[in-house]
């Protein structure tokens, strides 16, 4: 699809070329054209009669350890088969070209740091990474007993995925850091997100609140939508590649 089938404004391409500061967040969308299915995607195969939701529970894990580990080891195995798509390429290329540059991602995937980007605010934490459910501590190695989930070699609790559920605060820093660059920032944009899910989906607010110019990029409508200074409805793997080359037609690296 050609850039100009976008219309990009001149006033955003103007922002993105001259901001001394801008903020990104991003949702499962950005990873959808890489194969992973966005959160509220139907599951498929053995998980299609479970909802998302119910599994990121601390009450689901307590309930049912085994359930939800074997989820998170069955999405990590779908991550080693996939690779970062030209949306997650875009963003690591404004990281280049923008100083004041934050990327802020309530992903669990890893793919921004797979596509090149160096400083990304994990909201929701990662699912390669392991800690220990009641020290809450990070886990590099364990014994593989065979039991699941594994056992925690300090204090023997349960271990899980380094991700946050739902009724869980958010990483302290990692808040922090993103709600400062939304409140600093002259341009936020917000791609790939249902919205839905506080205390992020209140980023956007913030940067409106402080006077930022905010763009939406999703094929669908969310409930940042009306507020939204610009909404561009597409997949983020195309109208990022598309927008970065607007802004910067005259750069000889695209
Ligand atoms: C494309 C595309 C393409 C498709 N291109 N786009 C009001 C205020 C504050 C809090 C609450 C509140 N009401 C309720 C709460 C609590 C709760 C909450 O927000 N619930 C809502 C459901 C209402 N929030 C919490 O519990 C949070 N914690 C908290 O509030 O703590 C308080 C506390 C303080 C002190 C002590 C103790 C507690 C924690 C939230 C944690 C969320 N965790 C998850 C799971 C992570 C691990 C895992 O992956 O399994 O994070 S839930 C899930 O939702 C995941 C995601 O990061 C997050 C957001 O989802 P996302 O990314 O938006 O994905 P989707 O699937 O919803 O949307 C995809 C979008 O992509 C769609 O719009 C598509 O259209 C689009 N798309 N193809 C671009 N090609």
């Amino acid at each position: 699809m050609g850039s100009d089938v976008f219309n990009f404004p001149a006033q955003l391409l103007n922002v993105l070329r001259s901001a001394s500061r801008v903020t990104v967040l991003t949702g499962a969308g950005i990873s959808a054209e890489s194969g992973v299915p966005t959160f509220r995607d139907a599951q498929t195969g053995l998980w299609a009669k479970y909802k998302p939701e119910d599994l990121a529970t601390p009450e689901a894990f307590q309930r049912n350890p085994r359930l939800v580990w074997d989820w998170y080891a069955w999405r990590r195995e779908q991550l080693g088969g996939v690779a970062p798509n030209a949306g997650h390429l875009a963003l690591a290329e404004m990281e280049q070209r923008l100083p004041g540059f934050t990327l802020v991602t309530q992903n669990v995937d890893g793919l921004h740091q797979r596509a090149g980007n160096r400083r990304v605010v994990e909201l929701h934490g990662n699912i390669t990474r392991t800690k220990c459910f009641d020290e809450r501590c990070l886990v590099e190695s364990w014994e593989e007993t065979g039991e699941v989930p594994p056992h925690c070699p300090s204090c023997g609790g349960n271990l899980r995925p380094d991700v946050v559920w739902f009724g869980e605060a958010l990483p302290p820093e990692a808040f922090a850091q993103a709600l400062s660059a939304s409140r600093a920032c002259e341009l936020f944009l917000s791609i790939g997100t249902s919205s839905l899910v506080y205390p992020a989906a209140a980023l956007p607010h913030e940067a409106l609140e402080h006077r930022a110019v905010v763009v939406e990029i999703n094929p669908n409508t969310t409930p940042l939508s009306l507020q939204a200074s610009y909404c561009f409805r597409g997949p983020s793997g195309q109208i990022l590649p598309a927008l970065l080359k607007e802004a910067w037609s005259d750069s000889p690296s695209l």
